[in-house]
């Protein structure tokens, strides 16, 4: 029976165990600046068998929050090198989440205080976080404008310079595209915040197109063995809903079962919330069928909720890798603690977004 601490080849990569750190926001780099204090939260982690970091703008229009870091400035950049050298340092490795939040910001973080952009001109109904004079706040988003088809080319190529970036530059090991939680590729591709007439809209295919898009960029500039995706097909995040998600979902991982990916990671139900959503469900072993049927290979990485049964249960049913999220803010030795079935600390809800090392990288390790 395969475990969670059984080692698997994932792209280029030999990990040592099936556990993965998933993507957490935390809001502490302020000008979208990675900080000392984020290469060593990271480096605590290092014994993961990959860790993914937050989700980081791949541009200026891409950023929805407030101090999220950031992949499109050569500080930016700079400024990861000494994150992805800690974690290699601590034998780790480390992929960057690639991120455009679309709708899902406001006026005062975008580009000359501009509206953020959406497939249609739909506000979500959502809110995001702001701080102002070391005071954080959640805010409801900003009504977005709908994006022009000529402007959806320099989206594309964004997600592939900040891919390009993230490796040649930044030193990270791969990208993951963030496609789920209700974010740009996330309102393209579902019904409910796409209502576009033209290439990008209405059939599945369409609305399919830029994700699949961005894929097809982003693995032409690392190889599939550096990339992987996110997707959640019934999340609620974000105001996010989508009437057919079970051919859409099928439809997109038989599309990309030819690029080679490195892994593609499904979040299951409600992010953060319960593994099943009420009136959406959704055949997740079917969704992996599809993709295996299409002669996809990449690692299979289930998330949310997880515990140690449940993980290994997850692993028998055919999942490769399980990424943990609240467990691992609270647990930098989470691989350790699971390994030998000892408590977990508590996560303190206080501290999750913003603030300093309390909360962050002042959680111990076992003794
Ligand atoms: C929590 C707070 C802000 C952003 C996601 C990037 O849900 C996020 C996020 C989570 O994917």
């Amino acid at each position: 029976m395969k475990t969670l601490f059984d080692p698997i080849q994932v792209g280029g990569l030999r990990l040592p165990n099936r556990v993965v750190m998933a993507p957490l926001t935390r809001n502490r780099a302020p000008d979208a600046i990675p900080t000392p204090l984020m290469a060593q939260y990271y480096a605590q982690r290092a014994s993961a068998g990959l860790l993914i970091s937050e989700a980081t703008a791949i541009s200026h229009q891409g950023q929805g929050y407030a101090d999220v870091p950031g992949l499109y400035g050569t500080e930016q950049l700079d400024a990861w090198k000494q994150v992805t050298k800690a974690v290699h340092d601590r034998g780790g490795r480390i992929f960057v989440q690639l991120w455009h939040v679309g709708r899902v910001s406001h006026v005062d973080l975008q580009p000359d205080n501009k509206p953020p952009v959406a497939p249609s001109a739909i506000t979500a109904r959502t809110k995001t976080y702001l701080i102002k004079d070391g005071v954080g706040s959640f805010v409801p988003t900003s009504e977005p404008r709908a994006l022009d088809a000529e402007e959806i080319p320099g989206i594309v190529q964004d997600f592939r310079h900040a891919a390009r970036n993230a490796v040649t530059s930044a030193g990270f090991d791969g990208v993951e595209v963030h496609g789920a939680n209700g974010y740009l590729l996330d309102q393209f591709l579902k019904t409910g915040s796409n209502h576009r007439s033209d290439a990008y809209g209405g059939s599945i295919e369409n609305r399919a197109r830029l994700t699949l898009e961005v894929m097809r960029a982003v693995v032409e500039e690392l190889g599939g063995h550096r990339v992987g995706i996110r997707l959640s097909p019934v999340t609620p995040a974000n105001g996010i809903e989508d009437a057919e998600p079970q051919p859409l979902f099928e439809y997109v991982v038989r599309e990309l079962a030819g690029l080679g990916l490195a892994y593609v990671h499904i979040i299951e139900g409600a992010t953060g919330g319960p593994r099943e959503v009420e009136g959406r469900p959704f055949d997740y072993a079917a969704l992996r069928q599809a993709y295996l049927d299409a002669g996809g290979r990449g690692a299979w990485m289930v998330n949310n909720s997880y515990d140690k049964k449940l993980a290994e249960q997850a692993l028998a049913n055919g999942a490769d890798l399980v990424a943990f999220g609240r467990p691992y803010i609270a647990n930098p030795d989470l691989v350790e603690r699971l390994r030998s079935d000892a408590p977990l600390n508590e996560v303190v809800r206080e501290t999750l977004y913003g603030g300093g090392a309390q909360g962050y990288t002042d959680y111990p390790a076992m003794a």
